[in-house]
């Protein structure tokens, strides 16, 4: 397609002027482009292919070293002020951003292509999808977006002549971490990234537009861009489908959480997935808050994945997937630790060397962060509805992380606002998916800290506000499978059990069964989570989970108040729900 969008032309010139690569290529998105792209990645060694018999279509990549997650230090949100980037992002002025980035853009791509790929966020036609184009000169980078967006002539054709789409500016440069950004310009929805190839630092569909520029325009624009999985459970019996978000900070089960298998006595449910990352949310005329998956894959962990953690996982990538900082086995197949199949003798690991099993650990074999790029359409639970332009009705929200002991198993919030003091005060402990140290505490608020593209005080404010707009609320809670007991042991099986909390918290939404009420929030009896076919979980078990722990909670609150002292523009209806949980435990 001959693309005649002015806006874009210049756009692309301007940038082609400043990076200078050898080659321009316009990406048409055909399966003809795909097989080019793979075979010129196979030839220059950026991906290997794998077995065809095992994993048709499948490839595998590494990273640099030290280009392997997430760099929450270098990201910025280059907004017009300090104050509207907030105490939860690093700053800087546009106009210093760019200055600094120019002579690193400048003539970057000498020797390279450059490929012009248009996107959308969002089922092709949906009111809430979005158009966005990512200039590239990683084949890496593109065959990624071919999987997590929709790509290629679909998006120049829902486009048109607007000029009103995210420019997106990626360059590897010399994978420089000491000169690596990831900039954010709200105000001109533009992303610059420059010297790293992994993942969400430059597939920048994903979390630079997806969340953080997304979320500012969801602010203007009265609608939500979450970090939140979406799924369905069907009571096979009315075969009615009520649907339920979740935001968990990265590597803390989204994705597990969105394809799980029911355990064998819920057998009258089925559970679907319509995404696992990301949700974009807006009341409808309905009454009801709608959500929409705007992307068309999954980047998930590998690590943990296997047939019995999460088989829908491990099913979808069967094929067409792209496998990054994983092990490499001998025969081209792949391999990491909880996988489910014992470690071949001999492989190579995510960073290229050899590893010989006996002499090298397993958890090294690959990297913690290391993940697969596949397509929403192969899981094997995918839901009919995951591509519907309206999105899916909301019933509930969750909130969750890997907590060691303050969280219960589940609590329901008292109401919207009270849902979203217990989201703004989320804590988790950190994970191998942002570049830092892991296992430290930390506030995590809707487990968008990284992600919020303006102040998180207004970005509170903003919740609340949706509050008022939606009629038909969902329902708040608050989900733990993290606990650990005295001896560090997970004390709740997690996984595919979760479903067990799940169908209380459908309860909850269908008054179907009371609740303990807690300083708090509700809490389940402990005889209303079943516990069918659980063999050696005893109700005492579950007591423990959902127990609520005075001191415990008094240190919380400490820490709640530290947090809120770190902003300067934290709504009073923060403060005021604070105070309500003070009071109420001080009337225990
Ligand atoms: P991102 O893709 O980084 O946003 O992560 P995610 O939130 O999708 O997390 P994911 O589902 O990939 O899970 C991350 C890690 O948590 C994996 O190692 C899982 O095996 C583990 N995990 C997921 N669910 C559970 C659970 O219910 N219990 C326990 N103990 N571990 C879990
Ligand atoms: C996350 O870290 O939340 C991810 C991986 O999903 S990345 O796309 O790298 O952000
Ligand atoms: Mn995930």
């Amino acid at each position: 397609m001959i693309v005649t969008n002015k806006y874009v032309k210049e756009w692309v010139d301007k940038m082609a002027l400043l990076t200078k690569p050898d080659h321009i290529v316009w990406l048409d998105g055909s399966l003809e482009e795909k097989h080019k792209l793979e075979e010129e990645c196979v030839t220059s060694g950026e991906m290997t292919k794998l077995n065809e018999e095992l994993l048709p279509g499948c490839f595998y990549h590494r990273t640099a070293a030290n280009d392997v997650a997430r760099v929450e230090d270098r990201t910025f949100i280059c907004s017009r002020t300090k104050e509207e980037a907030g105490p939860t992002n690093n700053w800087m002025d546009p106009a210093e951003m760019y200055a600094k980035l120019t002579p690193l853009f400048d003539g970057c791509m000498k020797g390279r292509t450059m490929y012009v790929l248009p996107y959308i966020m969002g089922p092709a036609g949906s009111p809430l999808s979005k158009v966005g184009v990512e200039l590239t000169d990683s084949r890496y980078v593109v065959l990624n977006m071919r999987i997590v967006t929709r790509m290629g002539d679909i998006a120049w054709k829902q486009l048109g002549d607007d000029a009103e789409f995210v420019k997106g500016l990626h360059a590897k440069a010399n994978i420089d971490a000491e000169n690596r950004y990831i900039a954010h310009f709200p105000q001109d929805y533009t992303i610059w990234s420059i010297n790293s190839g992994y993942g969400g630092n430059v597939i920048l569909a994903k979390k630079c537009f997806a969340l953080r520029i997304a979320s500012v325009l969801a602010k203007e624009q009265d609608w939500m861009a979450e970090h939140m999985l979406i799924l369905g459970i069907e009571t096979v019996a009315t075969g009615k489908t009520q649907y339920i978000t979740g935001a968990f900070p990265s590597a803390c089960g989204k994705t597990n959480l969105a394809m799980l298998i029911p355990p064998a006595y819920a057998k009258g449910y089925k559970v679907y997935t319509v995404g696992d990352d990301i949700a974009w949310m807006r009341p409808f005329p309905d009454g009801h808050l709608y959500a929409i998956n705007p992307e068309n894959g999954f980047f998930g962990v590998a690590p943990g994945t296997s047939m019995e953690s999460n088989p829908n996982a491990l099913l979808t990538t069967k094929s067409n997937t792209i496998f990054t900082n994983v092990a490499l086995t001998d025969d081209k197949n792949v391999w990491w630790k909880g996988m489910g199949v014992p470690a071949p003798d001999h492989m190579i690991d995510w960073l290229g060397k050899d590893w010989n099993k006996g002499v090298d650990d397993e958890k090294n074999a690959a990297h913690a962060n290391s993940r697969f790029t596949t397509p929403a359409s192969q899981c094997p639970c995918i839901s009919p509805e995951w591509e519907d332009p309206q999105g899916v009705p909301i019933s509930a929200i969750l909130f969750g992380g890997r907590r060691a002991k303050t969280a219960p198993l589940v609590y329901q919030s008292f109401d919207w606002n009270h849902g979203v003091f217990v989201g703004a005060t989320m804590a988790s402990e950190t994970t191998a998916a942002a570049a830092g140290q892991v296992g430290v505490v930390r506030r995590d608020p809707m487990a968008m800290k990284p992600f919020i593209g303006y102040n998180a005080g207004d970005y509170f404010a903003h919740w609340l506000h949706m509050g008022t707009l939606i009629e038909k609320k969902p329902l708040i809670f608050n989900v733990n499978w993290f606990k650990l007991d005295e001896n560090g042991k997970f004390m709740w099986p997690g996984y595919g059990d979760n479903f067990r909390v799940l169908e209380w918290i459908l309860k909850r939404c269908n008054n179907e069964v009371d609740a303990r009420t807690t300083p708090v929030g509700y809490v389940p009896y402990a005889k209303d989570i079943d516990l069918t076919g659980l063999d050696g979980f005893t109700t005492a078990d579950i007591e423990n989970l959902l127990v609520i722990d005075k001191d415990v909670w008094a240190e919380e609150i400490a820490g709640i108040e530290k947090h809120f002292a770190e902003f300067k523009k934290l709504p009073e209806e923060m403060g005021r729900q604070l105070d309500a949980l003070k009071s109420r435990f001080a009337a225990l």
